[in-house]
């Protein structure tokens, strides 16, 4: 089994080196060969010089694709996924570069993917999850959207919003996602359960940003859940039959 973790970063100078040193720190203890893609999208801080320097430093077990616009979130993990899915992985793992998705959970998701699930969810809303240090509001609009999200999307994913996942590869090779920001979260779950996927969660505690490692580009206003709201409803139109590990057909 090959694994790819893909992390995209937009102005992240703050914590970039910290990102890759921690990641990379755990990846040489996971139990299957896992390389590390940044997704440097379009900065114009010192992300790039940083990533530029760690590559040098790490050699092939560190890979960077720059793209030079802003493009967003969901384009830079497209760009993940036709890496993924032309080098030949078997899953992809998307974490975010703030360290707010720990590396501490990965070996949980590699017990998952010797299962044989298809899509593997880090969830705050389950026995054993949380949320730590997160504005109240958000916690609150996050949990009570993710409730309503459970229920439209109809599939055993309690944080339907959180980006923290791995994937099978031959999955993702099956979609074609559009979105350019962070509602492809929600197009891709949509897409996994018309594809007859087999769902699973691990518990996880979200962190924080510490206020000196950069701003959340995360909006919380009624634009923002528009497109989230469309592929909940398109996913609530989707039958779900419960699928086990290595039982689905993708
Ligand atoms: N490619 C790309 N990545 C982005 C963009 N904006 C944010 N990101 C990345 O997406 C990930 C999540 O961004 P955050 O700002 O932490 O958003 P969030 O986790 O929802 O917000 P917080 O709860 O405040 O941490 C990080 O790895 C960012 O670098 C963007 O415009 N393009
Ligand atoms: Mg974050």
């Amino acid at each position: 089994m090959r694994v790819c973790i893909v992390i995209p970063m937009h102005n992240e100078a703050a914590v970039a080196e910290r990102c890759v040193r921690t990641v990379m720190s755990h990846v040489h203890t996971l139990p299957a060969p896992t390389t590390l893609l940044v997704v440097d999208d379009g900065s114009r801080d010192a992300t790039s010089d940083i990533l530029r320097r760690m590559r040098n430093e790490m050699g092939d077990s560190l890979h960077c694709i720059t793209h030079s616009t802003n493009r967003g979130y969901g384009a830079a993990l497209r760009t993940g996924m036709h890496y993924v899915v032309n080098d030949g992985y078997d899953y992809v793992i998307f974490m975010d570069s703030d360290l707010t998705n720990h590396p501490r959970y990965l070996t949980l998701f590699y017990g998952k993917m010797d299962e044989g699930w298809d899509y593997i969810k880090a969830s705050r809303y389950i026995r054993d999850g949380a949320a730590v240090g997160v504005p109240r509001l958000h916690q609150f609009l996050s949990r009570w959207g993710n409730r309503v999200a459970h229920i439209l999307y109809g599939i055993p994913i309690h944080d339907c919003t959180n980006g923290f996942r791995a994937v099978r590869v031959t999955l993702l090779q099956q979609m074609q996602l559009q979105e350019s920001g962070f509602p492809i979260i929600m197009e891709e779950l949509a897409a996994a359960k018309a594809l007859g996927a087999s769902f699973c969660e691990i518990p996880y505690t979200l962190t924080s940003r510490a206020a000196d490692e950069g701003t959340s580009h995360l909006s919380y206003g009624p634009r923002t859940w528009r497109p989230y709201l469309k592929y909940a409803w398109t996913a609530a139109r989707i039958p779900y039959h419960p699928k086990q590990p290595n039982s689905s057909t993708v």
